[in-house]
């Protein structure tokens, strides 16, 4: 499959099981979790053509290996980035010292007074090293990476997470918490 199609995947399934599955009839469980069978049924039936075989290789060679199939491979879910209020069921992680955030410049005087908070999406997502954090700002703009302070958020109680592949994730960082450039 080419590059492209796999993109094309990528962002269909990002859609339908993280934000919208009704959009295709798709139902999700309380863990996030689709049905392959009936996630392919449903893709067919709203105009992609979706096989075992291509959701297999997306899972597989998706850069950012954002989903999973279960144990028994006949479910599938998005590892993170939810705006549907499932349960990962992810346990509290003590995460490094400190965590990167990108975000666009036109963000920052609005965060310097609220701090970070989630949006439309269940968690804030934070990164492990500053070129991530970079690449994920880009995409709203002129970028800037915020330094979190997260064993100092811990250490006052604050909880963190980190999904399947990765992503740091925490429900809101207090401005106190952020080193801005
Ligand atoms: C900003 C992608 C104003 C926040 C990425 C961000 C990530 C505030 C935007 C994942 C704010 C929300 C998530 C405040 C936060 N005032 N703006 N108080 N607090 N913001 O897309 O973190 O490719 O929902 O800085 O790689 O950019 O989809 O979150 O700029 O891991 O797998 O509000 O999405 O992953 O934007 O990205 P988003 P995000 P995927």
């Amino acid at each position: 499959m080419k590059q492209r199609e796999l993109i094309r995947i990528s962002k269909f399934l990002s859609l339908v099981l993280r934000h919208r599955p009704e959009q295709i009839g798709l139902s999700l469980d309380q863990h996030g979790w689709a049905e392959v069978d009936e996630l392919i049924r449903c893709a067919n039936r709203h105009g992609l053509p979706l096989s075992r075989a291509q959701l297999e290789q997306v899972v597989a060679e998706n850069d950012k290996q954002r989903f999973a199939f279960s144990a028994d491979g006949r479910r599938i879910r998005a590892n993170q980035g939810h705006s549907l209020p499932v349960d990962l069921q992810l346990t509290p992680a003590q995460p490094p010292p400190v965590l990167y955030h990108g975000t666009a410049e036109r963000f920052v005087e609005s965060i310097k007074r609220d701090g970070l908070l989630p949006g439309k999406r269940q968690y804030v997502h934070l990164s492990q090293d500053e070129t991530t954090a970079l690449t994920v700002g880009q995409r709203h703009g002129r970028p800037v990476v915020l330094t979190v302070h997260a064993a100092a958020m811990t250490a006052a109680g604050y909880v963190f997470y980190v999904s399947a592949n990765g992503v740091w994730l925490t429900k809101q960082v207090p401005a106190r918490f952020i080193e801005f450039p």
